[in-house]
């Protein structure tokens, strides 16, 4: 039932980039754009046979490279619900990419399709929907044709292009078209302006029920954002007639998303936490500002500011886990519903100690720690906590609520019981932030908020507990495949002997804390260490590299 004349010409148009291995990893696809037109050729398909898998709802394609240089590209495929590709068809991912890039003819290619194709029994005469959306990079619209390609020509499906958006917004829209189509009465499809109405809507909603003015508690925020999609996106959103805050107290920097060569350059989430210094286009202002800036694709934040003597101070995913923990810690326990809903904090080994012990011991919340990468914070938090803070210390993370939290909180106000205020502001709190996915602009509006309604100064935030010394190094070692580790991430199985090493490092080294893990992003090892004394920090890093190399 495959037009096979047209297959065959549009794969022999397309994909020529060949003999490349290519892998699906956390991240979706990514590498050099000039050796992604075969992967985008095969992962529309993959995408629009999700989409027949499962009757024909709106699978998101997002096009990015997220922090990556401005040479690089990437693709990943959305779920209908909006989260990431189920991780049993990433593996058909890698098969369909790989079957085009190593294949001698267009047959051997078909075979592997068809083989999957029976194989996960799609029915091909179902009509499919693909939402489609990519970043500021010069390479996408390329990229776009080789990934459409056959989506309408060959398999009939109905494509919505969003154009430029953040990879929050295509899950967002990709969610709500999803919901829509169920619903049914409007079939209209979801756009980028409904995610501007619904945030500003959610954020004018909070300040309302906590009868604050819509001003910041700070007297300026400056957004750095990477010179990629998330200046104009949110450019767009505080241009609405309907964002009430004073225009003077946001002010966008590294906004040139249109000169290709910048995005992600000397700023950017990934810069700041990495360098622990201002980005490029920033110097230090009033001492009370608040700084933030997001990565390429706008799904990181993190915030930052300068005190009076110029030192530097980060507040990385940690600080914005722990700032949502207190406060909506303390919103649960006087609305009265501690016993009843489950709040807790998922974090990754990078977790700087202090906020472990922090949100442990402090706000008596509890903490997991899963493995490096989104979707395995996301499943902890969807499967242990009713409200389910997670962050990775790069600042990639979001809060879930489940649906007995939504219940809840609907049954007690329907029925007007308890504390109104306190069980009102969880609601809207719960609406502020993009459940589908970590988004820097709605955990900015969500920290903003925070901060206002606490009225707290960054200085506060910051105070809050102190981070513990901490180095990330990057090892290039011969073969990263044999670092396998255990204890989600936090010790090493392979190679043999080494973890008992670094244990003797570690034991030397009061609050010595250490992992090594390969990178899933390069083709290298990373080293994490802290412990309490900043003068042997480097002493003790290089310890542990020295037994790596
Ligand atoms: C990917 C992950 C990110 C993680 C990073 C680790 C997603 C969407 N992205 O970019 O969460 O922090 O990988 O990179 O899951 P690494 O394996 O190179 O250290
Ligand atoms: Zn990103």
């Amino acid at each position: 039932k495959i037009d096979y004349d047209q297959l065959r010409k549009l794969y022999e148009e397309t994909c020529c980039s060949k003999n490349l291995q290519y892998s699906y990893g956390t991240a979706g696809f990514r590498t050099l754009a000039k050796d992604l037109d075969t992967v985008m050729f095969t992962t529309g398909i993959l995408a629009v046979l999700r989409s027949l898998k499962l009757e024909g709802q709106y699978v998101g394609v997002m096009i990015t490279a997220s922090h990556n240089p401005y040479q690089d590209n990437g693709v990943k495929i959305v779920e209908p619900d909006g989260s990431m590709l189920l991780a049993a068809w990433e593996p058909y991912a890698m098969q369909l990419a790989n079957a085009a890039s190593f294949a001698t003819t267009f047959d051997e290619f078909y075979a592997e399709l068809v083989k999957l194709i029976e194989h996960e029994k799609i029915d091909l005469d179902a009509a499919p929907h693909v939402v489609v959306g990519r970043d500021s990079r010069e390479s996408s619209p390329f990229l776009l044709r080789c990934l459409t390609s056959t989506m309408a020509s060959v398999f009939h499906a109905q494509v919505v292009d969003l154009g430029c958006v953040t990879t929050p917004q295509l899950h967002y829209v990709t969610n709500l078209s999803n919901r829509r189509q169920r619903e049914g009465g409007s079939a209209q499809v979801a756009t980028e302006q409904d995610y501007y109405s619904f945030f500003i809507d959610a954020f004018n909603e909070l300040f309302t029920t906590c009868q604050i003015e819509k001003r910041l508690s700070v007297p300026k925020l400056f957004v750095d954002t990477a010179n990629g999609i998330g200046g104009p996106q949110l450019k767009k959103l505080l241009a609405s007639k309907d964002w009430a805050v004073p225009s003077d107290e946001i002010e966008i920097v590294n906004d040139k998303s249109d000169v290709p060569k910048l995005l992600n350059f000397e700023c950017g989430a990934d810069y700041v936490k990495t360098n622990q210094s201002l980005p490029k286009g920033l110097s230090p202002s009033s001492p009370d500002s608040l700084y933030c800036s997001f990565d390429g694709d706008a799904d990181r934040v993190v915030f930052y500011y300068v005190d009076p003597e110029s030192k530097f101070h980060l507040l990385d995913g940690d600080k914005i886990s722990t700032l949502f923990a207190k406060f909506l810690s303390q919103q649960l326990q006087l609305a009265n519903l501690t016993g009843c809903l489950k709040i807790g904090v998922v974090q990754t080994a990078y977790a700087n100690g202090s906020s472990t012990t922090y949100i442990e011991d402090t706000l008596h919340c509890p903490v997991s720690c899963t493995k490096t990468g989104v979707k395995h914070l996301h499943h902890e938090a969807a499967t242990h906590y009713d409200i389910g803070i997670y962050f990775e210390a790069n600042g990639h993370g979001t809060v879930i609520f489940s649906e007995k939290f939504h219940e809840t909180i609907e049954s007690k106000l329907s029925k007007s019981q308890g504390n109104l205020l306190a069980l009102n502001t969880l609601r809207c709190f719960a609406n502020l932030i993009n459940q589908t996915v970590g988004d820097a602009i709605s955990d900015m509006l969500a920290v903003l908020a925070t901060l206002s309604i606490l009225q707290m100064a960054p200085t506060d935030w910051d105070r809050e507990y102190t981070d513990l010394p901490n180095k990330l190094v990057k090892c290039i070692v011969p073969d990263r495949s044999i670092f396998q580790t255990t204890d989600q991430e936090r010790k090493l199985q392979n190679p043999a002997g080494l973890q008992t090493k670094i244990d003797s490092v570690i034991a030397k080294y009061p609050m010595g804390r250490s992992f090594v893990r390969a990178s899933g992003t390069e083709d290298a090892v990373r080293v994490y260490a802290e412990c309490q004394d900043p003068t042997k920090l480097d002493q003790f890093c290089n310890e542990i590299v020295e037994h790596v190399k």
